[in-house]
């Protein structure tokens, strides 16, 4: 660590309430260029820490640029982790408010729920599948409160990696009934396909994000609890949505998911 408490605690305020007022702020590191990686997730552990001490549940965790098409797109070769919030739960088929955001992006992400603890170091893809109770398709919806979507991999994840939105959707499935490697994903805006994707676009594998997920949280002596949703990552690059804007995702053998800007 190479900040001190205060510095954390004020960067933590500072960085929730551009989240909350939609307006975006410059590069924390920008001032802080001294800062370490433990530093950006101590902010984002106290960003979690003020919605929880508000009375707002986390209701999961999630992994970010774990795909190829999102590091390219993003600057940045490592993933990255974060957690979303009860008050960020859309419903499939709602509206999401784009005046409430500063500029939205959407992204599709094979989701799991854990039915038994993982717990890193030495987590791999095969823990995680003996301790993956469904797979569940999502949309989630980024927000990166830096001036542009531009940022480096501190300044993000002390932004609790761009988190404001996301969408349940489609419907779980067992994972042997699944291969998320070849699992197909179509995203559509205003019914133009604008991308899509396979599953193996996450790590070679969704599930290896969780691994990671997992061996990161045993580094810093926490773990995954059973019963937690968890977003893998967008598979596909994030694209950006307008005020009007209809999103549908099609994801093989597990449903659709959609939401509408207004
Ligand atoms: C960081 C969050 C990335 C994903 O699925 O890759 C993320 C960002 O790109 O703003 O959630
Ligand atoms: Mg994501």
């Amino acid at each position: 660590m190479k900040l001190d408490q205060n510095t954390i605690l004020a960067l933590a305020e500072h960085l929730e309430n551009a989240e909350l007022q939609a307006r975006d702020v410059t590069m924390i590191t920008g001032d802080q260029p001294d800062m370490d990686w433990d530093d950006a997730y101590a902010i984002q552990d106290e960003i979690k820490r003020r919605k929880e001490v508000r009375g707002h549940k986390t209701v999961g965790l999630k992994a970010g640029l774990t795909s190829f098409a999102k590091m390219k797109q993003m600057g940045v070769a490592t993933p990255v982790f974060g957690f979303v919030s009860d008050y960020m739960a859309r419903p499939d088929g709602g509206e999401i408010k784009h005046g409430e955001l500063i500029h939205p992006k959407v992204e599709a992400e094979i989701c799991i729920v854990t039915k038994a603890p993982l717990k890193g170091p030495g987590c791999n893809v095969a823990a995680v599948m003996a301790a993956t109770d469904f797979v569940i398709p999502a949309v989630e919806v980024i927000d990166s409160r830096y001036r542009d979507f531009k940022f480096d991999l501190k300044s993000v994840i002390a932004d609790n990696t761009s988190s404001s939105r996301f969408v349940i959707g489609g419907r779980p499935r067992d994972l042997g009934d699944l291969d998320l490697r070849t699992l197909g994903v179509v995203l559509e805006i205003n019914g133009e396909i604008r991308s899509m994707a396979a599953g193996a676009a996450v790590l070679g594998h969704p599930l290896a994000a969780v691994a990671m997920m997992a061996n990161h949280l045993g580094e810093r002596g926490q773990h995954i609890p059973a019963g937690t949703f968890i977003m893998t990552g967008g598979v596909t690059e994030a694209l950006l949505v307008n005020p009007g804007d209809n999103v549908l995702v099609r994801f093989q053998d597990l449903g659709s998911v959609s939401m509408r800007f207004v």
